[in-house]
């Protein structure tokens, strides 16, 4: 009997195996990817994920929940502490339903919400019109600064003062600077509004003391658990005791059915690595890192949004270097760069083909580069931007990351 995945299914063994040599061949910069531990791995892969659990510790649907019970319960116990909650529910399946469960806790829909637009480094499910919360709820959208690429508090409580939201939403995915949550809360309680702040990219770093948290400030606050927090893909909401009902209502049974048991064994496998010393010096070095990154680059002439970054990401607008999006993120590709082209604040150009990178620093922080190295990969950035259309020099800068690759090997463990 053919056992192992090799024996069972060779070609999807081959394809699993191909694509681990070419994540550790690559330099990763997108920010919102990152290299789990083989620990996280295997719980992902574990029996847990065999198993249904409707419901909550001690309250489940089905029979035999004696593992799955304590399981779930260590994982909340680990994100309440890790973060200061009062209340975790680790069973949100990704990012966007975590954001519309904490929404419909707190709202009704044909409510108004009010979040940071996709274009100014916001997330689809802040309420941008494509989304189901651009839909069931009012949206009102907040930008940033044209001219600074900064939020911009006075004319967001301006917003929130003429619109008056039952939610205000912080947090964004293409936004290279610190998120002031106090000023976001002060203007949620100026207006009677609930604050929601989805920490998706910087959990992390706030798990880390990098970043400030929002906490203290927030009503919910949501993220996923596999960008800086470096988890397994899922997600968890945290929340102040009056809302803990209500939110895990939302999720089950409003939202979803059965959680991924063996999601959220990894999760507090991961939470577990987060709450380490190691991490905190993780989280510190990510944002040196990007820092060093950007300064490097603004000196290569390049335009970043904002001037720089206070976090794990830059936003490069490639206007100034005349070089579409699209066009800069496939030839760093091909020299064995991996990022994604996005939008930038005020960009005319369509969002398959904008005008701006995005790039990151957690996965190169977790394979050990630091400064030094990540000043390297801005001038490999550089170089490939001066000779975007010649396929030589691309290929002989793609020996060049794998000879980096290969002195930094994506580790197994952390701790
Ligand atoms: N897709 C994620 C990102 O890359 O930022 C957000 O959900």
């Amino acid at each position: 009997m053919a056992a192992s995945l090799e024996q069972n299914d060779p070609e999807i063994f081959k394809l699993i195996t191909q694509e681990e040599q070419r994540q550790k061949r690559i330099i990763r910069l997108i920010p919102s990817e990152n290299y789990v531990s083989k620990a996280v791995r295997e719980a992902t892969g574990g029996w847990l994920t065999n198993k249904y659990s409707e419901g909550y510790p001690g309250k489940r649907y089905y029979e035999g929940q004696d593992v799955a019970d304590v399981v779930e319960n260590i994982a909340r116990e680990r994100a309440k502490k890790l973060f200061g909650a009062d209340h975790a529910n680790v069973q949100p399946h990704s990012g966007s339903p975590a954001n519309l469960a904490a929404y419909l806790a707190l709202a009704e829909p044909g409510d108004t919400i009010m979040g940071l637009a996709l274009p100014d480094g916001g997330h689809l499910t802040h309420g941008w019109k494509v989304s189901i919360t651009g839909k069931i709820f009012k949206s009102v959208q907040y930008g940033v600064n044209p001219q600074t690429g900064f939020l911009d508090f006075n004319l967001i409580e301006d917003l929130a003062k003429k619109h008056k939201p039952k939610i205000i939403i912080c947090g964004a995915t293409a936004y290279p600077r610190q998120i002031d949550f106090e000023a976001f809360a002060a203007i949620a309680k100026n207006v009677g509004a609930f604050l929601v702040s989805d920490i998706a990219h910087i959990a992390g770093l706030v798990a880390g003391g990098a970043h400030k948290s929002p906490v203290p400030f927030s009503d919910i606050v949501t993220t996923t658990t596999h960008k800086t927090l470096r988890g397994p893909r899922g997600a968890m909401a945290l929340c102040k005791e009056q809302h803990a009902q209500k939110l895990d209502k939302t999720i089950f049974p409003g939202l979803q059915g059965g959680p991924h048991m063996h999601t959220i064994s990894a999760i507090a496998v991961a939470l577990g690595e987060a709450a380490t010393p190691a991490f905190k010096e993780y989280a510190k070095q990510i944002v040196k890192n990007a820092k060093a990154m950007a300064e490097k680059l603004s000196e290569y002439g390049f335009n970043l949004v904002s001037g720089g970054t206070d976090n794990h990401l830059i936003l490069i607008d490639l206007r100034n270097k005349n070089i579409p999006g699209r066009k800069m993120a496939k030839a760093l590709m091909r020299a064995g760069i991996e990022s994604n082209c996005n939008s930038v604040p005020g960009d005319t150009a369509p969002p398959f083909n904008p005008s701006g990178l995005r790039i990151g620093t957690p996965a190169i922080t977790t394979r050990g580069m630091k400064e030094e190295q990540a000043m390297r990969v801005a001038a490999l950035i550089s170089r490939v931007a001066d000779n975007i259309d010649n396929e030589d020099v691309l290929d002989k800068i793609k020996q060049q990351v794998e000879a980096l690759c290969n002195q930094f090997p994506v580790p197994d463990s952390f701790i």
